[in-house]
């Protein structure tokens, strides 16, 4: 069977056969394979999920519905239009099941696409207030999901005292030989350890709560409408609990960066205070009523923990010979090491600034 042949059989164990279906890469997701599916006049997202990533895929697939069908609850009780762009909706076999297992052991899921969307890399003040309340009203819609605290789909995800114990295996192992050239880059590493597991000591002291987080804010995983308002979040494979910190953090880490993700000049990354503002304005417009002072005061070292922690997983792959991330040429991986390292050096040097400007937002 060629690969056109195995996505439409795939395809077609969630939706009726057409002849008429088309389908094309999608998306530049590091971990899963995303697929749009046009069939029948109808748009879709196929995703083969990553499951040497996340190991249980039908707890997965269970959180996912849960988080979505508690969203759409709320919306339809807030009277909200056009609920079908604005949460994701998740299609299950014709055998009624979330997902797909291929007789190759690949799972696979498939979702509604949401129409006339647009997502940013890179985002201005404003977009970056919408996405601020809107990643605060998800929050703040999951805080009284009901049942069981979700699973954890990747067990201790942004536990920064589990991601450094790893870490230092991988330089003990030195599997790929590739540790003499990047020493400097693993005493800096060293050097905010113990600063950067305070969150965990804080939980540990019963000081720092853990909430549905969505674990993955990214400034591409918001979609807009045509107008540029927010649709809705997605990606929803980590949502799980976790620190608010931790969300914040990453979409300053990704939204803030004047550089890319990757960028191989280290001069084109540094923070974007305007931006920083525009996120805490409107995250915490959202947010502010539910947190507690500890967790506001933070925020902003969030950010440098979430580019610290990214660092520190980039830096992780690239020793141990490039195992988890995809990568598009060989350094990749230390190249988006350096890129990150980068910001965390600017988010220090900037980090009064963006004290100020939280607790100035938080109290406005
Ligand atoms: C991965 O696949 P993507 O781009 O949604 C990763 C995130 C990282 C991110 C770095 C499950 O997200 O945690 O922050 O890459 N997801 C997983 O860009 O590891
Ligand atoms: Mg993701």
């Amino acid at each position: 069977m060629n690969d056109s042949d195995r996505l439409k059989n795939i395809v077609f164990q969630f939706i009726n056969p057409d002849d008429n279906t088309e389908i094309k890469p999608l998306g530049k997701g590091h971990i899963n394979d995303s697929f749009k599916v046009v069939s029948n006049e109808k748009e879709y997202v196929l995703q083969r999920i990553n499951h040497h990533i996340f190991k249980n895929v039908p707890e997965l697939q269970q959180n996912i519905f849960r988080v979505t069908s508690h969203i759409r609850k709320k919306l339809e009780a807030q009277g909200v239009t056009e609920i079908d762009r604005k949460v994701l909706t998740l299609v299950p076999t014709h055998d009624g099941v979330l997902f797909y297992k291929e007789s190759s052991g690949d799972y696979w899921r498939l979702m509604d696409f949401i129409s006339q969307s647009k997502s940013y890399d890179e985002i201005n003040p404003e977009l970056a207030y919408r996405a601020g309340m809107a990643f605060g009203d998800f929050q703040k819609m999951l805080a009284d999901l009901p049942g069981d605290p979700l699973f954890e789909t990747i067990p201790d995800f942004h536990n920064m005292e589990a991601r450094l114990e790893t870490f230092r295996q991988s330089v003990k192992a030195d599997k790929a030989g590739r540790l003499k050239e990047v020493a400097d880059l693993v005493n800096e590493i060293e050097e905010r350890a113990g600063e950067m597991c305070k969150p965990e000591r804080m939980h540990r002291e019963g000081r720092l709560p853990k909430r549905t987080n969505h674990c993955d804010t990214k400034v591409n995983n918001i979609l807009f409408d045509e107008n540029d308002q927010v649709l809705c979040v997605v990606d929803l494979d980590t949502v799980m609990p976790g620190y608010v910190l931790s969300d914040f953090g990453d979409f300053i880490r990704t939204g803030a960066n004047t550089g890319a993700e990757d960028d191989k000049n280290p001069d084109n990354i540094s923070v974007d205070l305007a931006i920083f503002e525009g996120y805490a304005r409107g995250y915490l417009k959202n947010a502010a009523s539910f947190l507690t002072e500890l967790e506001i005061d933070h925020l902003a070292f969030g950010a440098k923990l979430l580019t610290y922690m990214q660092t520190v997983r980039f830096f992780t792959d690239y020793i141990d010979g490039d195992t988890y991330y995809k990568i598009a040429y060989p350094d990749h991986n230390l190249v988006r090491t350096k890129a990150q390292f980068k910001l965390l050096q600017s988010l220090e040097e900037n980090f009064d600034e963006m004290q100020r400007i939280v607790l100035d937002a938080a109290r406005n």
